[in-house]
C-alpha cells in the first residue's frame, strides 16, 4: 500500500514530517485534511484528531509528529535526522520540543482561528 500523511498546509508539526519525508527522498501521498470539518476516515485512524497521521506502506499507523520523526528515522536512516550521540541527540530533541511548545501556542493563538 502507499505511504500516506495526512497533514493540513499551515500545520507546523506537518511541515517537520514533510521535510523529514523529502529529505529521506520517501515516496508519499499527501492527504490534505480538513482540521476545522474531520472527516469520519480520519477520525478513524487519529485517536486525538490531529494532524500529522502518518500511515506507512505497511499498515503502521501514528501520530504526532515527535513519534513519527522518530519512527522515520529509526525505521528509514538515511539521512538520518536525530544524532546518534546521547548528548546531542538530547540536545536535538530538547530544541525541537522547545519549537513544538512554541508552536502550540502559535497554533493556539493564530493558526486555528484564523481556519474558521
Ligand atoms: N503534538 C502534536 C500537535 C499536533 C497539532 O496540534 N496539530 C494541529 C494542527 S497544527 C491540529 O491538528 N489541530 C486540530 C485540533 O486541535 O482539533 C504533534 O506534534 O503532532
Amino acid at each position: 500500500m502507499a505511504r500516506v500523511l495526512y497533514y493540513a498546509p499551515r500545520s507546523p508539526y506537518a511541515r517537520k514530517v514533510r521535510i523529514a519525508i523529502a529529505e529521506k527522498n520517501l515516496l508519499c501521498e499527501l492527504q490534505q485534511t480538513d482540521i476545522t470539518n474531520k472527516p469520519p476516515e480520519f477520525l478513524k485512524i487519529s485517536p486525538i484528531g490531529k494532524v500529522p497521521v502518518l500511515v506507512d506502506e505497511d499498515g503502521t499507523t501514528l501520530w504526532d509528529s515527535t513519534l513519527i520523526m522518530e519512527y522515520l528515522d529509526e525505521t528509514y536512516p538515511q539521512p538520518s535526522f536525530y544524532p546518534s550521540e546521547p548528548s546531542q541527540r538530547l540536545q536535538c530533541r530538547l530544541w525541537e520540543e522547545l519549537a513544538d511548545t512554541l508552536g502550540d501556542n502559535i497554533v493556539a493563538l493564530w493558526l486555528l482561528p484564523s481556519q474558521r
